[in-house]
């Protein structure tokens, strides 16, 4: 006997040397697989004995066990962070330090302490959680009027422990601030994505339906967790076999790991489907043969997909096929598809994402003139689907004048987490001050405070539908984004879609707590290299409101650019730097763009005086030695911004290397290798962006 329990202490003390070692080589192996999602022991002391106090058993319905993504979730999240065991899990409340899940349909054990009045106030998606006694027990209610929105309260929950807040008097109720919040991959049905840096498509389209990765599930969980809803799986310029029967099973399989997890299904179509896939003669949006081909598509989808969202469209943009061809408008070919889904409860996203150089010499007016003058044309199952700002995705913007301008008809934002313009998977450049500035600026649309973020929300013109979504970046690099901080503007797209009006600093230090550190040092430095590196990046590649200065790769600024397809594809038609001076005149002696925004916002770009200077050569045209408010004339402060931005770069790195030793030294590399480049870039950028506008400006004397 004693021999037996000392050979079995031998075997114990054995696997835990064994797992300590292990755990070891994987604590030093982290590859950023795991993203924000990496529950990693708390060593809090404090923050560990509340946790352990208030979480002893966790009390699930039995339509929450098994197999179940809630039961699934804590079971690891509360395993990992603070070493719970499978065994706390019940069905009863047993003993004080309860946490307990309910949903609608399971409220029996909560109904002392929570109304079905509030669990109906929770919406389709929201969640309360909440401090209180039942049975005289001490417990921590987490619930939800729907499934989902317990499973974001779940997450919501391990947030709070991942990132150190205290949980021993919670009172909290959260609903989505929008509806749509959405994922947009430009993912090809060969495997490339276009504008993907993060390398090929998570999407196995030759092993589907039978093989289905595990990063199908992965991906969805990692999107749940910040409250994304859906995802539009396939490139908007969309290759025409989606459509197929044998692709939508494929699409089906992929959908149906997604469900449980509350994301949606969508799909970018192309517009000539009916002819190039249906044989037909024509994809004319009036032609009774083309509504029935949409019909009959829209029929099979449902069969295969009963839950699917609905469509994203790129028509008659940059060469895709539309509306116009039969002499139609963007709303009737937006119908047309409309009109189809209707009967499944699905919608059509149709993209503003138009540019016809027919329709005005400046490319920032057209996709407003054209857009405008369809307001309450649109079917009720229509949303536009608008970009950030008036071009595409540069690295400053001001908002694009749609926003506020339809209101008739729902717009939801289009942004991108993919750092196309934005140093690509090679800079670091946190996207949340950004998006913030879009989000918090005043359309003036009904007078102040009509903020972009409130029209999305539908608090400006009362929309039917309210959305955001993301071009976005995983593909099957290890570490999803390819950059380990790339990562932080998928999450920061759905914690701003969920909640507009969360700060980008918060956002930022979830996110560093979550996936690099909870040492209050680090996790400061690291927030304070993200939230200025969106300026650094506009500093050394575009400052005071240059636009489009780069070539076909999107990468590195080439202001000498000027050769392309087509005119606004080159960079010299954005700046038009000349001996006389630079910017692109857009006020009411220009083109007039500033007016299509509301006063005063037109009448705040239209003067020089008060037009913000970050937006300067956005509206303005200004010669070499205009005066800036700094002192400096424009040509000194533009070598200003440039140099001062290739130090930024090289401080950042300077930073990061005081940080080794402090984070998981596989993920130091990788991003100081990455900085390195970064670095580098950014001195070369400056230099040979200031060589060439030195040509016109230093000309004059
Ligand atoms: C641009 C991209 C191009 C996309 C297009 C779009 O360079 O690859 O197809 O936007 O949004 O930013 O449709």
């Amino acid at each position: 006997m004693t021999h037996k329990t000392g050979h079995s202490m031998l075997h114990k003390m054995i696997s835990i040397f064994v797992l300590w070692g292990l755990w070891g080589s994987f604590v030093r192996a982290e590859d950023g697989y795991r993203l924000w999602l990496r529950y990693e022991p708390i060593t809090d002391s404090r923050c560990l004995e509340q946790y352990r106090k208030s979480v002893v058993q966790i009390v699930l319905p039995k339509s929450f066990q098994d197999g179940n993504v809630v039961r699934q979730e804590l079971q690891s999240g509360l395993s990992g962070l603070l070493g719970i065991e499978p065994s706390a899990f019940t069905e009863d409340i047993l003993h004080d330090g309860a946490l307990v899940i309910a949903s609608a349909d399971t409220a029996g054990l909560i109904s002392e302490v929570i109304k079905s009045s509030d669990l109906e106030s929770c919406g389709p998606e929201g969640f309360l959680i909440r401090s209180t006694k039942i049975k005289g027990y001490s417990a921590t209610v987490i619930a939800g009027k729907t499934r989902p929105g317990v499973i974001y309260g779940v997450f919501h929950f391990l947030r709070l422990m991942q990132t150190l807040q205290p949980i021993d008097a919670l009172d909290i109720m959260e609903q989505p601030a929008l509806q749509l919040r959405l994922m947009n991959h430009w993912d090809n049905l060969n495997g490339t994505i276009e504008r993907g840096y993060a390398g090929r498509s998570l999407w196995q389209w030759n092993e589907l339906p039978g093989t289905l990765s595990p990063r199908y599930t992965d991906y969805a969980r990692a999107c749940a967790s910040i409250g994304i809803n859906g995802s539009v799986i396939n490139n908007v310029n969309a290759d025409l076999r989606i459509l197929s029967s044998e692709y939508l099973r494929k699409v089906a399989a992929i959908a149906d790991l997604w469900r449980p997890f509350g994301v949606r299904m969508y799909l970018s179509v192309n517009f000539a489907s009916p002819m190039r896939l249906g044989g037909l003669p024509t994809a004319d949006p009036l032609n009774p043969d083309v509504m029935t081909w949409w019909k009959t598509k829209a029929d099979e989808i449902y069969s295969l997909i009963p839950d699917f969202g609905g469509f994203l469209v790129k028509a008659d943009s940059e060469g895709q096929p539309g509306p116009k061809t039969y002499g139609r408008t963007h709303a009737q070919g937006a119908n047309l598809l409309a009109d189809a889904l209707a009967p499944h409860k699905g919608i059509v996203m149709w993209r503003a994402f138009v540019y016809d150089a027919d329709v005005d010499p400046d490319r920032a007016k057209r996709a407003w003139l054209e857009f405008t003058r369809l307001d309450g044309q649109f079917r009720p199952n229509v949303v536009i689907q608008v970009k950030n700002g008036p071009i595409d995705f540069q690295p400053r913007e001001p908002f694009h004048p749609l926003f506020g301008a339809m209101k008739q008809t729902p717009v939801i934002a289009e942004i991108q987490a993919t750092q196309e313009y934005l140093g690509q998977a090679r800079h670091l450049v946190y996207h949340g001050p950004m998006w913030k500035e879009f989000l918090d600026s005043d359309t003036y649309a009904k007078g102040q405070g009509s903020t972009v973020a409130r029209v999305l929300a539908g608090k400006v013109h009362p929309f039917r539908m309210t959305g955001m979504v993301s071009v976005t970046n995983p593909g099957l690099d290890t570490n999803w984004c390819g950059h380990h901080f790339s990562q932080s503007n998928w999450y920061a797209f759905g914690r701003l879609a969920w909640n507009p009006e969360l700060s980008a600093e918060t956002i930022a230090e979830e996110w560093t707590r979550m996936t690099f550190t909870n040492d209050k040092k680090s996790a400061a430095v690291i927030l304070a290299m993200m939230m200025g590196s969106h300026e650094t990046f506009v500093n050394y590649t575009m400052p005071l409101g240059l636009h489009h200065l780069i070539g076909g790769d999107h990468y590195a600024p080439m202001p000498w650019n000027d050769r392309a397809p087509r005119a606004d594809w080159t960079a010299t038609y954005y700046h038009q730097a000349s001996a006389d001076g630079i910017g692109f005149d857009r006020t009411r002696r220009g083109t007039n763009a500033v007016d299509q925004y509301f006063p005063p916002v037109c009448d705040v770009f239209n003067d020089i005086s008060t037009c913000p200077e970050k937006f300067l050569l956005w509206f303005h045209r200004c010669p070499w030695d205009y005066r800036m408010k700094s002192g400096r004339t424009l040509w000194e402060e533009l070598c200003a911004r440039y140099r001062q931005g290739a130090a930024q770069a090289a401080a950042l790195q300077k930073t990061w290397q005081s940080l080794d030793g402090k984070i998981d030294s596989r993920r130091h590399q990788d991003v100081a290798d990455r900085l390195a480049i970064q670095a580098a870039d950014a001195e070369k950028w400056c230099e040979q962006i200031l060589a060439y506008f030195g040509r016109y400006a230093e000309t004059k004397d």
